[in-house]
């Protein structure tokens, strides 16, 4: 099989190049019933009529719960050297304020399963499943939460230590907020402006509240965070269409990442929207600029926007370009924009691992087999646009590939396949697809 990444390429000639593949809880783990995990947010909103597409759930997902050894195996068999997954936390918190401890042995299994194998754990502490329990004390509205999620850090780097190589506490703090909290898109479901920022504020503070406690206990780890970008282009030329542009990505990038790395939210937001600001006690925007080991960055597409009507900025549908099954346009060059556009703009940018990137590509299986051919051009085209943000001088030291196997896509349901293992729900098959099949051959014939 043909690879085209070209074989001088920094990603295949360096060898501490880490390649993963990434998963979340929820969408994998099923059992949502069973060892002694409570129910978390997502449970609440898939059983609420019309959030989830064909009103899907979190079971059977993969299976994983009970799989996880094969699971594991498999991405042994597929070369890559790491493995980036999320500890679901309702699986470890109870609502009188206890641990479960079977949540946590399941999880140091897993861990001990990795290092077994020689794989790299890298685990996210929150992929947004939150404990229904706290969501109903007010969820991240609630200060108290950010508290919350640093006992459960706590107890999680507690027992896993420096096992964990690397540890993000929170997986696209963005979607948690903005579409869980404004824009009634994921669980909770609420929809009101002001409190999708105060959410996004309580999130930093949880990271920054959590990571000293989660150095302590894992001192040779690596301690970050994952945000997720899609950023703005501006439908043509035009001052308004360039100031569309410029302001999403304030909003949208920046709000989430200018004060990690900077202690201030961006003044464009603030100066629009002082109505829609956070409260923020004296004090916090230090304890969310701590120093971060790793920046996880998400990304999958670019918006094309202009002004809104009664918006500061719209997405428009552009006709006539390559798009994944999902809808989401195909564009690498803006993954290598967005990458150098950091470095350009962040003094204190830390190393870059991207964290996750992928495609859906919803091919069936066929004579048992599943030609993916738009996934795997798709990974060419953006292994290819990390290549070149890294050539342009930026720290990218790893990649993960979204997903291991089609998994539960949120409000998607299990309608968007990401995996490169294709999942057969009805009876748990799994089989790799010529996306997976061509990773494995790229990874075992690196120099
Ligand atoms: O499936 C999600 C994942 O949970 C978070 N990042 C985007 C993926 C694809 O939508």
């Amino acid at each position: 099989m043909s690879n085209s990444i070209p074989k001088g390429s920094t990603l295949l000639r360096r060898n501490d190049f880490l390649f993963g593949v990434a998963t979340a809880s929820f969408q994998i783990e099923g059992a949502t019933d069973l060892g002694g995990r409570v129910p978390s947010i997502w449970d609440t909103f898939c059983a609420t009529p019309g959030k989830v597409l064909g009103g899907d759930t979190g079971m059977p997902a993969c299976d994983h719960f009970h799989r996880w050894q094969q699971d594991l195996d498999l991405i042994k068999s597929l070369g890559f050297d790491a493995y980036r997954f999320s500890i679901a936390w309702p699986r470890i918190a109870s609502e009188s304020g206890g641990w479960n401890q079977q949540g946590l042995d399941f999880y140091e299994r897993l861990v001990d399963g990795l290092l077994e194998r020689d794989i790299v754990p890298m685990a996210t502490l929150y992929h947004w499943d939150l404990p229904q329990f706290l969501e109903d004390r007010g969820g991240w509205i609630n200060r108290d939460t950010s508290y919350r999620f640093t006992d459960y850090a706590d107890q999680v780097t507690r027992r896993l230590g420096d096992r964990v190589r690397y540890y993000a506490t929170l997986n696209e703090p963005w979607c948690s907020a903005f579409l869980g909290y404004r824009l009634g898109i994921h669980a909770p479901g609420l929809k009101d402006h002001q409190l999708g920022f105060q959410a996004a504020h309580h999130l930093l503070l949880a990271h920054g509240l959590a990571l000293p406690i989660m150095r302590e206990h894992a001192p040779g780890a690596q301690h970050g965070i994952v945000l997720n970008f899609t950023p703005a282009y501006p439908a043509t030329e035009s001052a308004a269409d360039v100031d569309a542009a410029s302001y999403s990505d304030e909003e949208n990038s920046h709000f989430f990442l200018q004060p990690l790395l900077t202690g201030q939210y961006p003044a464009a937001v603030q100066e629009r929207h002082p109505e829609w600001m956070p409260r923020c006690y004296p004090g916090d925007m230090e304890i969310i600029a701590q120093h971060l080991d790793f920046l996880g960055v998400n990304f999958y597409t670019r918006a094309v926007v202009e002004p809104g009507i009664t918006e500061d900025y719209q997405s428009i549908k552009q006709a006539d370009v390559a798009r994944t099954d999902i809808g989401w346009e195909i564009y690498p060059q803006a993954l290598t924009d967005l990458l150098v556009g950091f470095k350009e703009r962040y003094k204190r940018l830390p190393p870059i691992y991207i964290t996750e990137n992928g495609a859906a590509d919803n091919s069936p299986v066929v004579d048992g087999e599943v030609s993916d051919r738009l996934r795997l051009n798709y990974y060419q085209q953006h292994l290819q646009a990390v290549d070149n943000a890294i050539a342009a001088g930026v720290d990218i030291r790893g990649y993960c590939a979204w997903s291991l196997m089609d998994n539960f896509e949120w409000a998607e349901g299990y309608s968007q396949r990401f995996g490169l293992v294709h999942v057969d729900y009805e009876t748990q098959v799994r089989t790799p697809k010529m996306s997976a099949n061509w990773f494995r051959d790229m990874l075992y014939t690196r120099s």
